[in-house]
Formats: C-alpha cells, sequence, structure tokens
C-alpha cells in the first residue's frame, strides 16, 4: 500500500512525560517496562548441567509429572499436562531428567539475574524486580531517559529549567527504527503508516537493552529466554510469552488494542469480582481495565503458571539427637531465616502487595508441639534480620509457657496468604 505520511508538527507527548521517565514515574506514557522470562527453565538448567545439546528433548520429573518440558520435546506434543508414560509414547527418545530438590534451580536463578545486571547500568538507573524463579520485569524507563536525552539532544529543551511541563515535545526525527529480529505486534493499517513517535523510539531502545541483556545471559551461561517490552507490566509480560523461545517481542502502544482483541473475543465473563481484584492485586491494579478484558483461562494459563511454586514458605529441621539450650535454638532460627529469606527474594515475594503477613514458630518437646505467630509489621522492611527477630522473640514466648527441651524439632514458616496468588 503506497501512502505518503504526513510529517506530524509535535509529539502527542509532552515535557512532563518524558522528564517523568527519569523518576521511574507510572504516570508517564513513555514508560518502558520490559519482562524477561527463561525458557523451559527447569528443563535448561538440566540440559545446562549435563550438556544436553539442544535438539534433544527432555523433561524434569517429578514422581510421575513432568514439571518442565524442553522446547524439542514440545515439538512431540510433550507436555506439562500430561504423565512420563503418556510423554514417552509421543517422544520414547525423551530424556526424563528426575529433579531431586530445588536448590540448584534457585542457584542457577541468582546466576541469571546477575548476568542479566551486569549489562544494565548501576542503580539508580537500573530497577530490576525478581518477579519467580525464572522472571523478572525491568523499569527501563530511566535507562532509556538517559540514552534519549544523549542520541536525541532536541529533547535537552524538555528538561531545560524553566521549561513548560505541558508542551509538547518536538517531533523526533525522521528514523527508521530499527528493531532487529524482535517480533512486533502488528498495528491496524491507519496506523502502520503514521511516523513513530517518542514512545516508539522509547520502546526501540528498551528493545535494544533486553537484547543485550538476553545475549549475555545466553553468552555466558548458554541459557535461552524470552522477552516482552511494553509500556507496563501486564502487556511486556503477555509479550515475553508471546514468541517463545529464544524471541523478544515489542507491543507499541498503538498496538494494544490489536493485541489484546483475539483474547477480548472468548469468555470474557469469567473474571470479575474478587478473581478481578485479585488479578489486579498481582499486577499493581495500574492495569485493571485492560486486565478485565482478558478472559480467565488465558491469564490463568499465561498469568498464573508459578502458583504451583509458592505453597506456604517453610524451613524445617528434626533433631537427632535432641537440642538442649536456647543457643542451639537460635542458631537454626537464623538458618532457617536465612533460608526462608533467600526463597522471598527468588520467588519476587516482597515486591508488591504480596507480603506474607505473619511468621510462625513450632517447637517441638517429646510428643507435645507448641506453636505461636506474630504478626510481620507491613511498615518496616521484611528482611533476614527481621525474621531472626521474630524467631527468637516467638521462641522467647514458647518457653515462657512450658519445657521445651530437649527439643526434637522446630521449624519456621510463613503461611501464605490466600489472596496473594491466582489458583
Ligand atoms: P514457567 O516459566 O511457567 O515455565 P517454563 O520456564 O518451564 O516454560 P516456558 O518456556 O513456557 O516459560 O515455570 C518456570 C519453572 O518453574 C519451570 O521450568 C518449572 C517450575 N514449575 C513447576 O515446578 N511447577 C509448575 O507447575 C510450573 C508452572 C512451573
Ligand atoms: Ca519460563
Ligand atoms: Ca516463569
Amino acid at each position: 500500500m503506497a501512502t505518503s505520511s504526513q510529517q506530524m508538527e509535535t509529539s502527542a507527548f509532552t515535557h512532563r512525560h518524558f522528564t517523568q521517565m527519569a523518576a521511574f514515574s507510572s504516570g508517564t506514557p513513555l514508560r518502558v517496562i520490559a519482562h524477561v522470562d527463561l525458557d523451559a527453565f527447569y528443563a535448561q538448567c538440566e540440559m545446562v548441567r549435563l550438556g544436553v545439546p539442544e535438539d534433544v528433548p527432555l523433561a524434569v520429573q517429578q514422581w510421575q509429572s513432568l514439571i518442565a518440558v524442553n522446547y524439542a520435546a514440545r515439538k512431540f506434543g510433550v507436555t506439562r499436562q500430561i504423565n512420563i508414560t503418556e510423554a514417552r509414547k509421543l517422544c520414547p527418545q525423551l530424556v526424563a531428567q528426575h529433579v531431586a530438590t530445588w536448590h540448584p534451580y534457585r542457584f542457577e536463578s541468582r546466576k541469571i539475574l546477575a548476568a542479566m545486571k551486569e549489562v544494565l547500568p548501576p542503580p539508580p538507573l537500573q530497577r530490576v524486580e525478581k518477579a519467580g524463579i525464572d522472571e523478572v520485569f525491568l523499569d527501563l524507563s530511566a535507562q532509556v531517559h538517559s540514552i534519549m536525552l544523549v542520541s536525541f539532544p532536541v529533547l535537552s529543551a524538555a528538561m531545560a529549567p524553566g521549561a513548560d511541563p505541558s508542551a509538547r515535545l518536538p517531533p523526533p526525527p525522521i528514523t527508521a527504527l530499527d528493531w532487529k529480529s524482535d517480533h512486533l505486534v502488528d498495528l491496524d493499517e491507519a496506523e502502520e503508516i503514521k511516523d513513530p513517535d517518542w514512545d516508539d523510539i522509547a520502546l526501540s531502545i528498551g528493545a535494544d537493552i533486553i537484547r543485550e541483556v538476553r545475549a549475555r545471559v545466553r553468552e555466558k551461561l548458554n541459557y535461552t529466554c524470552s522477552g516482552g517490552i511494553s509500556h507496563n507490566k501486564l502487556l511486556s509480560k503477555l509479550g515475553s510469552a508471546q514468541n517463545k523461545p529464544n524471541k523478544q517481542t515489542v507491543i507499541r502502544g498503538r498496538a494494544v488494542a490489536r493485541f489484546l482483541a483475539p483474547i477480548k473475543f472468548t469468555k470474557m465473563r469469567n473474571l470479575g469480582g474478587k478473581l478481578g481484584d485479585q488479578v489486579a492485586l498481582e499486577f499493581d491494579t495500574e492495569d485493571i481495565n485492560q486486565l478485565l478484558t482478558v478472559p480467565l483461562s488465558s491469564l490463568k494459563s499465561r498469568l498464573g503458571q508459578e502458583t504451583g511454586l509458592i505453597k506456604s514458605m517453610l524451613s524445617a529441621k528434626s533433631f537427632r539427637p535432641p537440642i538442649h539450650t536456647r543457643a542451639q535454638a537460635e542458631q537454626w532460627i537464623k538458618i532457617f531465616a536465612a533460608d526462608i529469606f533467600s526463597r522471598l527474594v527468588e520467588e519476587g515475594i516482597l515486591e508488591n502487595r504480596r507480603r506474607p503477613k505473619t511468621v510462625s514458630l513450632h517447637v517441638r518437646h517429646n510428643n507435645l508441639t507448641r506453636s505461636r505467630q506474630i504478626q510481620i509489621p507491613p511498615a518496616r522492611p521484611l528482611d533476614e534480620f527481621a525474621l531472626v527477630n521474630m524467631g527468637s522473640s516467638l521462641l522467647t514466648q514458647i518457653m515462657s509457657e512450658g519445657e521445651v527441651w530437649p527439643c526434637l524439632h522446630m521449624n519456621m514458616s510463613l503461611p501464605r496468604d490466600p489472596r496473594a496468588r491466582i489458583y
């Protein structure tokens, strides 16, 4: 279709929209949010560990079920929904790797996060939020803002003292944006012929950053991951799942309606009331209107996939021989606190409003287990130190109520908040 485009006179965006990027303001339509999610994560961990080539079908097995299936195995129709016997029928050469504990995956997860951060500027320009064992959100707004200032000196007028915050930005220079190998969610034709505005340029810079982040993880640790780049968390999360594996997808502001449209037509009425609230909670409420147009089935499959991982957090130890002193018990409380805290971080529970509300301690003496719990102060940071202190005061309470030595078992737990996740 041959249509010449008209050079716009001003951008649709204001000085304020641009300057707000530097402060990670969620109010600016220019903000750049990315989501990066590892492909078939546990399966890749096993492939990397065992040196299994990419084209070998592999699944991670726990009891009879498959908890991760690599992309080579998915070609045979193997999915997480079938058991190992069915999988072997579909794919006789499937390598099934038993999982014993999650520690190695958590360790890999940490290394991957560190590798990602290597290509990012240090905070405060960097803002990375772990959102699960194999995924992160990155708010790239401030970094993109700083790159835009350097690449487009015309934008510095917006930052000048005395600049009118509500004045429109000048139009961006007409440049062909280079999206490299990215997948772009298509625009309607009417939109496609319009010149790109600063929001497109911001996303394109964000996409460059994410390409680099993914390349570093691949070069350094040999893991592939997928990315979504957009203006908010919901869209970037949907984007990263869109073209797996090893691809990144950009959802431009002008493409949102079209992107969500096919999702919108099915069972809309499934999402309402309480569930809608939970979903909004999950996504920081900012996108409730868009979220409410997404049917439950796709939310469940696309957003709720990690619900299996987060049970209540429990760290426990049985003592054979039993322990006899408070000092010994305190040592264990420190270990429990460290374990629970690292899991809170790994699973992205500290961010948003998904914080656990209480800590409890169980102590077993002979055949009697006593327990106490306390509220976690909502205003203060929940760190390892705070967990140790709470554990220690729970122990004091329990000890004041009766004999605990010799002690045969102790555990510390954070009961999960039933509203904290989508089921
Ligand atoms: P996901 O990111 O949901 O899935 P995935 O990484 O296996 O595959 P994809 O390429 O589609 O992202 O989960 C991350 C890891 O969490 C997964 O590799 C295994 C684990 N997991 C479970 O143990 N049980 C579950 O029910 C789910 C959904 C995941
Ligand atoms: Ca994944
Ligand atoms: Ca994931």
